[in-house]
């Protein structure tokens, strides 16, 4: 295969890994993808871990300028928000909103529901029960729905009406609310949004690379509710 797109993307079938497809579908940007397979440990390789020293997805590398490595998905969005001068406001004021809730995810929202996700799915498997673990996973990701639903009563998007890396930035976990069982009934504003972008042609047909997300939602589900 001849690898020639400016964005050389490394991603796989996990939350982390949709948001630069997101970006790049919805920029209609053409790049190179390399899929990661978890089930033969790809992340920890040596070679991978040259480029992502914390042995996990997403990377890219940009071809047009010198090879450079970006890993963290936050980062990797900002870079090319940057580069291609699209969905992150030049207007310093809505670039800094935008970066806060970009953050807001980063540090809140994926942290709290992977934990979620993984004291469901996976300590069970490994001999972990521990309901006051999930309890506080759960509570806490439902509190930040909840201040994302607040946030949004007016507004189309994160930031504003405008399309932004901090609405693709959330949508892959927020979406994924049935996966860690975290409740949203009564968040209107967020389901509206939820709805707003399930109906965006190019994020979804970024939601079947490298595999079908809605696929993932569906394994390992407890309690399934879509
Ligand atoms: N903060 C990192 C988190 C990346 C991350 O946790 N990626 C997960 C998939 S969502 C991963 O690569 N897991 C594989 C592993 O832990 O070995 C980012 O946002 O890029």
């Amino acid at each position: 295969m001849s690898l020639k797109k400016d964005i050389h993307l490394y991603t796989a079938t996990a939350v982390n890994g949709w948001k630069p497809v997101i970006f790049l579908e919805e920029a209609n940007i053409e790049y190179d993808l390399t899929v990661i397979d978890f089930s033969k440990m790809e992340q920890k390789s040596k070679d991978y871990m040259a480029l992502n020293p914390n042995g996990r997805i997403p990377t890219i590398v940009d071809r047009s300028n010198n090879d450079f490595v970006v890993f963290e998905s936050g980062a990797i969005l900002w870079y090319i928000a940057e580069k291609y001068g699209k969905f992150l406001p030049a207007e310093t004021n809505e670039k800094s909103r935008t970066l806060q809730w970009l953050m807001f995810q980063m540090s809140g929202i994926g942290p709290m529901m992977g934990q979620a996700m993984y004291f469901q799915h996976i300590a069970p498997k490994n001999g972990g029960n521990n309901p006051f673990a999930i309890k506080r996973y759960v509570d806490e990701s439902r509190r930040l729905f909840e201040v994302l639903n607040t946030h949004l009563e007016g507004r189309t998007y994160l930031v504003n009406n405008e399309f932004t890396i901090a609405d693709i930035a959330t949508y892959p976990w927020a979406r994924a609310y049935s996966k860690a069982n975290i409740p949203i009934d009564g968040l209107e504003y967020l389901q509206a949004w939820f709805e707003r972008m399930d109906a965006r042609e190019a994020t979804q047909r970024a939601m079947d690379i490298p595999t079908s997300y809605w696929e993932y939602l569906r394994k390992g589900q407890n309690k399934p509710q879509d």
